[in-house]
């Protein structure tokens, strides 16, 4: 196996592209990668300040190394969920790589600053954690980005996270959802532009691109994972692109540029009809309270919020 561009030997192949690389050859070939991304979908500009939503996985620390060596003033933000076993390993491999790079990390801990944790919120819900959690994310990471001034939120989601999502999403037909499943989310009354740089980007990759360039990510997953359906549509998902190459970056390129366009009227009128929470100020669809100061007000008053 030769890298394509300097036939020395290659340390990964990448059978949708037809083709492998070297160790440098691969890092650069993800960051054109990305900066395709960033410009066919017209994401970010370099003059623009960027909040990273970090978690110490491979995904977002790759995008926050990915970023900062494209020049983008990108700082970080963590979110400590309070997850058992996992949170507090995460926060230590955030940090160990922030403090390596030099870069400016922020921290928000759901537990200390907003009173409840994820694993206190799935029990009052009686839901699977994800949910509650992905609400929480949403959440924090756009207030933290308006409250602070940025221009943009860049999250780590890859092309197998999209695929999985779409899957999801058309397996039930949800029309909204599938309005809003976009690399770019522009910026709305209250809403900060969020953005997927690393859309063109697969999982496997995304964990050579951290073992190339020495960034030590958290390896293990979150154990609240569990029942995730994300998971089951990876395999499914797996298993035809190892019979067709390139089958995922079929099915999520042919949705954003076909496909999309057919499902965004429901995104807008969604968008048209938001209100502002009265306890936070962020927008809502819901009523007087956003879904998140909803589920805040729940969990406080859970005899678990008090342990
Ligand atoms: S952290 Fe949160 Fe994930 Fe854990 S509880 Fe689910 S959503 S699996 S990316
Ligand atoms: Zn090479
Ligand atoms: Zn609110």
């Amino acid at each position: 196996m030769k890298c394509r561009v300097c036939r020395g030997p290659a340390v990964i192949d990448i059978r949708r592209h037809n083709a492998a690389f070297c160790g440098d050859h691969f890092v650069t070939h993800c960051r054109e990668q990305v900066k395709r991304a960033v410009h066919e979908h017209k994401m970010m500009d370099p003059a623009e300040r960027v909040l990273v939503a970090v978690s110490g996985g491979k995904d977002s620390l790759a995008l926050w190394d990915l970023l900062t060596d494209l020049e983008y003033a990108a700082e970080g933000l963590y979110l400590g969920l309070g997850i058992d076993g996992y949170s507090d390993e995460s926060l230590q491999h955030t940090r160990a790589y922030a403090s390596s790079r030099g870069l400016k990390l922020h921290e928000v801990d759901l537990g200390q600053d907003d009173g409840f944790t994820i694993p206190v919120a799935a029990s009052v819900t009686h839901r699977a954690p994800c949910g509650a959690c992905g609400l929480s994310k949403r959440h924090l990471f756009n207030s933290f980005a308006r409250d602070h001034g940025y221009d943009v939120v860049a999250t780590g989601h890859n092309l197998d996270d999209e695929a999985a999502v779409l899957l999801g999403n058309v397996l039930r037909w949800e029309t909204g959802y599938l309005g809003r499943q976009h690399p770019v989310l522009p910026t709305a009354l209250g809403f900060v532009r969020k953005v997927k740089p690393l859309i063109r980007l697969g999982e496997r990759e995304m964990a050579a691109y951290c073992v190339i360039r020495g960034i030590d990510y958290q390896v293990e997953e979150c154990p609240m994972a569990e029942g995730n359906r994300h998971l089951g549509y990876k395999e499914v998902l797996n298993a035809l692109e190892d019979r067709s190459p390139g089958a995922k970056a079929a099915f999520v390129f042919g949705f954003i540029d076909r496909a999309h366009p057919l499902f965004s009227t429901s995104a807008d009128e969604e968008r048209a009809a938001l209100g502002a929470c009265e306890s936070c100020g962020s927008p809502t669809t819901t009523g007087s309270l956003c879904a998140f100061c909803r589920l805040q007000e729940r969990a406080a008053s859970a005899p678990e919020a008090a342990e």
